[in-house]
């Protein structure tokens, strides 16, 4: 079993219920196991300014998908939650950005593995921080110095941790 990290975001049509029912989605999932979650935080919109708040979190997982047969398993979520892709950064009812597949590079025209921005935003390093601070990332700096980092720059608003 390969463990993920996946950074979950709405902003459309209760984004805090979307998050829940994503993350009882994942639970229910014949080839996912979920193995944890952070608590919701509310975040001001990293780019077009003329958008809701967002709801964002980080769902721990751990499956047997090859990485491209899971971005398939969660835009098929993301799509039945009615995603409806408009314009890049833009208000959507639920996003699933896989951040990392345990240590591994990924680089292909569908998956970029880490996540690109992910250290360049404190609504994905405060929420992994409460799963995994001591995690060591790629540029040589665990996940909770980023998020010490990030915390001069951006705030969050803790939300709460519902239960799945
Ligand atoms: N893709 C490549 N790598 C990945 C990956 N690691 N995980 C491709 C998921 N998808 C990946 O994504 C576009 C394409 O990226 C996918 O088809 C996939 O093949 P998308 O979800 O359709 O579009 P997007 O999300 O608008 O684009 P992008 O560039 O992924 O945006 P981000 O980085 O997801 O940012 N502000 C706050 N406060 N909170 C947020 O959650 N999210 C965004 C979206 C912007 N502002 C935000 C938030
Ligand atoms: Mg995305």
């Amino acid at each position: 079993m390969i463990r993920c990290y996946l950074g979950l975001g709405a902003n459309l049509n209760e984004p805090y219920q979307q998050l829940q029912t994503c993350l009882e989605t994942l639970k229910q999932h014949p080839d996912i196991t979920l193995t944890g979650y952070s608590s919701f935080y509310r975040s001001k919109p990293v780019g077009p300014q003329d958008q809701p708040d967002y709801v964002n979190a980080v769902a721990c997982i751990e499956t047997d998908l090859q990485p491209l047969d899971l971005l398939d398993a969660l835009q098929a979520i993301e799509n039945g939650q009615g995603r409806v892709r408009l314009r890049r950064w833009g208000e959507r009812t639920l996003d699933i950005d896989i951040l990392l597949v345990e240590d591994q590079r990924i680089d292909s025209e569908r998956l970029t593995v880490p996540h690109v921005e992910m250290t360049n935003r404190l609504f994905v390093m405060l929420p992994l921080a409460e799963l995994a601070p001591a995690l060591m990332l790629a540029d040589g700096n665990r996940v909770q110095q980023h998020a010490e980092r990030l915390a001069d720059q951006d705030e969050l608003v803790i939300m709460g941790r519902p239960d799945i």
